[in-house]
């Protein structure tokens, strides 16, 4: 069994890739839930429903996030009534959200409602998708202009305001979901996917006895940075990772990472940090990882495969 761990569109880009190349072989992907948040009251699961969508192939792949070819009418609608619309929830994502929200009201955990979902959106039977954790957590960030929830700072603000930190409330209470430090145990390998190293893997490795499994487990564990010559390709990793005072850079990822990582994958944009990398005590795979297309995803997916065997 392989694991993944990740969280938003790099994640979910890659997770496609490995999809297509793993043939039978189980795949279980645990997915960070701190983007979570309450808007009109439905609960969205930002980065559980963006792997769905990816692996479903029902993703509007231009934005990374939401359905293809989806229509904003509802979204209109509540405009007229002065809701705030700057979440741009889609109508048949707005549906995702609904029904997530109607099984949490009949009491189902968020790991009963991943499983409905990714059966009802027909995902390859050797996937299993677990949330991090049935408790509900979120990320928010502390700004110079105050603390604000992670979307309210990527979408509302257009990551503007000027970041001093990050916190996960409610990480403190949440226990890892069912199966999650078991599959850790279980794992013949375990990939990081290049996903933002402060607010999708962080809240991962914040929930208690996530990071001890990471150490623990005998799989051969591998991170693929989400940084591409010194940069992410999109989103604010840069600012974050500035903002909690560390390096931009993939070493400093690995860094991070350390405790538990056997071999870190990096853009060949970012082939001279391999020396410090390899000083760390983890072996650097210097690759092309832009993913621009679903073969290029395939063949990156299919190098991590290949290291992991090796
Ligand atoms: N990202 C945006 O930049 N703007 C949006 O309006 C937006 C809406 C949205 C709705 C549903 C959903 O599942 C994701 C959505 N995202 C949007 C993406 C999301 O904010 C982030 O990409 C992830 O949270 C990052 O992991």
């Amino acid at each position: 069994m392989i694991v993944a761990l990740g969280g938003g569109v790099g994640a979910a880009k890659f997770l496609r890739g490995l999809s297509r190349v793993i043939k039978d072989e189980a795949l279980t992907v645990i997915v960070n839930t701190g983007d979570d948040i309450t808007i009109y009251g439905l609960r969205i699961s930002p980065d559980i429903d963006i792997v769905i969508y990816w692996l479903s192939d029902t993703v509007d792949k231009e934005k990374g996030w939401g359905i293809k070819g989806d229509t904003f009418h509802c979204l209109h609608a509540l405009e007229r009534f002065g809701l705030e619309s700057w979440f741009r929830l889609g109508d048949r994502d707005m549906a995702t959200h609904i029904y997530r929200t109607y099984l949490r009201q009949k009491g189902l955990t968020p790991s009963e409602i991943t499983e409905r979902l990714v059966k009802a959106f027909r995902i390859q039977e050797n996937i299993k998708i677990l949330p991090m954790t049935d408790e509900d957590v979120e990320t928010w960030i502390v700004t110079e202009e105050g603390d604000m929830h992670f979307q309210e700072y990527l979408v509302k603000r257009s990551m503007k305001p000027r970041v001093k930190g990050v916190f996960v409330k409610g990480i403190e209470r949440a226990k890892p979901a069912p199966e999650v430090i078991e599959t850790i145990e279980q794992a013949r390998g375990i990939v990081v996917c290049p996903s933002n190293p402060i607010i999708s893997i962080g809240p991962i490795l914040q929930v208690k006895g996530i990071k001890e499994a990471l150490i623990r487990t005998d799989a051969k564990i591998i991170a693929i940075s989400p940084l591409v010559g010194g940069a992410p390709l999109k989103g604010p990793a840069d600012r974050l990772m500035r903002g909690v005072g560390l390096e931009v850079s993939s070493t400093e990822i690995a860094r991070l990472y350390r405790d538990f990582l056997d071999k870190m994958v990096i853009d060949e944009k970012d082939a001279a940090e391999s020396l410090r990398i390899e000083s760390l005590g983890i072996e650097p795979v210097v690759i092309d990882t832009v993913m621009s297309d679903d073969r290029k995803a395939e063949s990156v997916a299919k190098r991590v495969l290949d290291l992991l065997t090796t």
